[in-house]
């Protein structure tokens, strides 16, 4: 249910003064998923910006078919539409802003920067503070669309799901600070626009990578990659200039595009 909408003459005001490009923002107390809705309404014709916000959902998705919870009012639950004008090999660097985004306002609100843990995490400590889905929808010869979802947890009602308590975490939890939903996402919204309008040259580009690249918690580490096909361990040396991940694996080094890792600790 759509709870409420801006869009009518109350579009937030965006970088020096114009109209925000993430301004019309569709509220909703429940929906299945915020991705699902806003990739419908890619397929429809929606124009790059809008947003959906839900406060709860009862289908969250996470990567791989796997699943997002969230209790109701607990987390921010939101989505962003871009047509972004970027080679499907660069798409990735829409995860890479939105991340560093999603911790910039963290720790703007909180006092707590988030880790960025390759492809899509945001951590504290070692544990998952948020998470980051970006679904594209591929017209025959280009890219149309790209949903990219974002879920951070900021306070729990109650104790963590026992399949989540020694892995996930809260902004409450981790800062003592309890951070209210909305003024979170529009420091999400207006730092990933100025992120965004710098994706537009090659120059940009590269800079947002470099700066993903020096808070990436997973360079450094002993880690393991789990592909669909294939699993195999290395250290994490370096973040490409489309945001992918190289593995020093000994002989060479292997570009990882899609995958989980694992950060392995150290054996004492
Ligand atoms: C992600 O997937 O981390 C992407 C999460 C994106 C969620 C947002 S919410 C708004 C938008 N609409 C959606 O439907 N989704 C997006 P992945 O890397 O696959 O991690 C999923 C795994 O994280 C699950 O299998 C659990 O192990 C764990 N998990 C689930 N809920 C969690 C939570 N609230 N906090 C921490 N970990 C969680």
């Amino acid at each position: 249910m759509v709870s409420s909408m801006a869009g009518d003459g109350a579009r937030p005001r965006g970088l020096g003064g114009g109209e925000a490009l993430f301004g019309d923002i569709r509220r909703f107390d429940s929906i299945d998923s915020t991705n699902r809705y806003l990739l419908d309404e890619a397929r429809r014709g929606a124009p790059e910006g809008l947003v959906a916000v839900a406060d709860h959902q009862g289908a969250g998705r996470g990567r791989l078919g796997r699943t997002w919870e969230a209790p109701a009012g607990s987390s921010l639950l939101a989505s962003v539409l871009f047509r972004p004008e970027l080679d499907a090999s660069q798409l990735h660097l829409l995860t890479v802003i939105s991340g560093l985004a999603a911790a910039d306002a963290c720790f703007e609100l909180s006092g707590v920067m988030p880790g960025l843990k390759w492809p899509n995490d945001l951590m504290v400590g070692h544990r998952k503070l948020g998470g980051i889905l970006a679904e594209a929808d591929l017209a025959p010869s280009a890219v149309s669309a790209v949903v990219v979802g974002i879920g951070i947890n900021l306070s729990w009602p109650g104790e963590l799901p026992a399949d989540l308590s020694s892995t996930a975490v809260t902004l409450e939890e981790a800062s003592g600070v309890v951070v209210k939903r909305d003024p979170l996402l529009d420091s999400i919204l207006s730092l990933v626009e100025l992120r965004y309008r710098r994706l537009g040259d090659p120059w940009g580009r590269a800079a947002q990578a470099t700066e993903y690249k020096a808070r990436c918690t997973t360079l450094g580490q002993a880690v393991r990659i789990e592909m669909a096909d294939e699993t195999f361990t290395g250290t994490g040396a370096d973040i490409d200039n489309e945001g992918h991940l190289l593995v020093d694996v000994g002989m060479c080094l292997r570009k990882v595009t899609a995958g989980d890792v694992v950060h392995l600790r150290p054996i004492a």
